[in-house]
């Protein structure tokens, strides 16, 4: 599929969660240590708890767990008794929980102010706009493919809804590469560190510790990881 047509299908999504995950919303207490996450890109309920992680401005340690990946649905098993996705894990608090809506829900208590909005709770016709959103970027980030495994995992700048954010997540996930996900959504006070300008440096951003490289924008980032842990081609 090309890039125009990649990037089309991502921006449609954003577009029908009418702007959940685009910016930073009421942030609170700030987390020690980063939460861990198990979840998959084309998972809508992954994406409610993603949408989240954008508005509360956190930072979030992911393991990409695709259908059929070998690398972490272990871990999720052993940890919390059965395969589902999302699945968090705050080191903080001791807390470990399934259920998109329940995590929104802690998250907003422990680091936010107030409750989730809307888009961020259950309920039958919100998460049939969740499932929607994705059907433009079809199975792209949900099936795993041979790949290396990072020693350290990546590190990645971005947010929920940036179109080019997504593409390269779902190559994170098909790749099954942990990465801490570094949210810097506008109103986000990290971004003012990242020296980000219109053209040259601009999210997301990837640096990869285990090559001693920094990546901007999404082609050169799939570039990198491809080359870098691919062990088998992308799927057309
Ligand atoms: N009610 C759950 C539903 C979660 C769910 O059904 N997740 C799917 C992925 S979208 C899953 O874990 N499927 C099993 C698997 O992928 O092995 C929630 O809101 O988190």
């Amino acid at each position: 599929m090309s890039g125009r047509r990649a990037l089309a299908g991502a921006r449609i999504a954003s577009w029908l969660r009418g702007g959940a995950g685009s910016r930073v919303a009421r942030p609170g207490a700030r987390p020690k240590e980063p939460l861990v996450l198990y979840e998959f890109e084309a998972c809508p309920f992954c994406r409610r708890v993603r949408e989240a992680v954008t508005r509360l401005d956190l930072e979030v340690l992911v393991r990409p767990c695709p259908k059929d990946g070998q690398r972490y649905r272990d871990e999720v098993r052993e940890l919390g008794g059965r395969e589902q996705f999302p699945f968090l894990i705050d080191p903080n608090t001791g807390a470990a929980m399934y259920e998109s809506a329940e995590i929104v829900a802690y998250l907003h208590r422990e680091y936010g102010q107030g409750a989730p909005p809307a888009s961020g709770q259950a309920g039958a016709l919100r998460t049939a706009l969740l499932v929607a959103s994705g059907l433009g970027r079809g199975a792209a980030g949900s099936r795993s493919r041979a790949s290396r495994s990072p020693g350290t995992p990546l590190l990645l700048y971005g947010y929920e809804a940036q179109p080019a954010s997504r593409l390269v997540r779902e190559v994170l996930c098909e790749l099954e590469l942990a990465h801490l996900l570094r949210s810097a959504a506008p109103g986000s006070a990290r971004r003012a560190g990242l020296g980000l300008d219109a053209h040259t440096r601009v999210l997301p951003l990837l640096f990869d510790p285990n090559t001693g490289s920094e990546r901007s924008g999404w082609r050169a980032i799939v570039r990198h990881l491809e080359d870098q842990y691919a062990l088998a081609p992308k799927r057309r």
